[in-house]
């Protein structure tokens, strides 16, 4: 079963980068990124966004700067912040991973938000995403990660209290 997916031109090309990275320092880094505990905040049937946290740990000096998920139309990487006493969130260019040191996306703070949800997400479902990471010479490459969903008030902070992953009040 293997040796059918080599042929097809996408995972040819996968091949040759990893041949080409060989010959380079860069084999190594491959692996460096460590996620730990990745997971996304179910949502209410008339919630249209919601955030997804992990903690990040780089071995090697990185920054997040995209997000991609087949599970909303959008995914973008936001921070949220006192601003002027008022807690809001922003859509920033990315998040530094430094060097061996963790980085948390948590409500609250740095996280990504899912955007234009097709449907609910419920506690206990799997929403696959992809975590472009750049290097300090600017090389990307991409992380999968599979986000579990906790229910609505986990850790409730942030996000619900207000800006635009809020459900609408009932
Ligand atoms: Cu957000």
């Amino acid at each position: 079963m293997q040796a059918i997916k080599f042929f097809k031109p996408l995972a040819a090309l996968a091949l040759c980068t990893l041949a080409l990275s060989a010959s380079g320092p860069s084999l190594a880094q491959e692996a460096s990124l460590k996620i730990d505990d990745p997971w996304v905040r179910a949502t209410v049937p008339s919630q249209h966004a919601t955030g997804v946290f992990m903690r990040l740990t780089s071995a090697t000096p990185a920054r997040l700067v995209a997000v991609e998920s087949k599970a909303a139309k959008h995914a973008e990487v936001h921070e949220m912040a006192m601003q002027d006493n008022v807690m809001k969130m922003r859509q920033v260019s990315g998040i530094d991973l430094p060097a061996g040191q963790a980085v948390e996306l948590k409500p609250g703070g740095y996280h990504i938000m899912l955007l234009d949800l097709p449907g609910q997400i419920k506690e206990g479902d799997h929403v696959a995403l992809t975590l472009v990471v750049e290097d300090d010479k600017h090389q990307q490459r991409r992380v999968p990660v599979d986000a579990v969903a906790r229910p609505l008030g986990a850790a409730a902070t942030g996000h619900g209290a207000g800006g635009h992953g809020a459900a609408p009040a009932k």
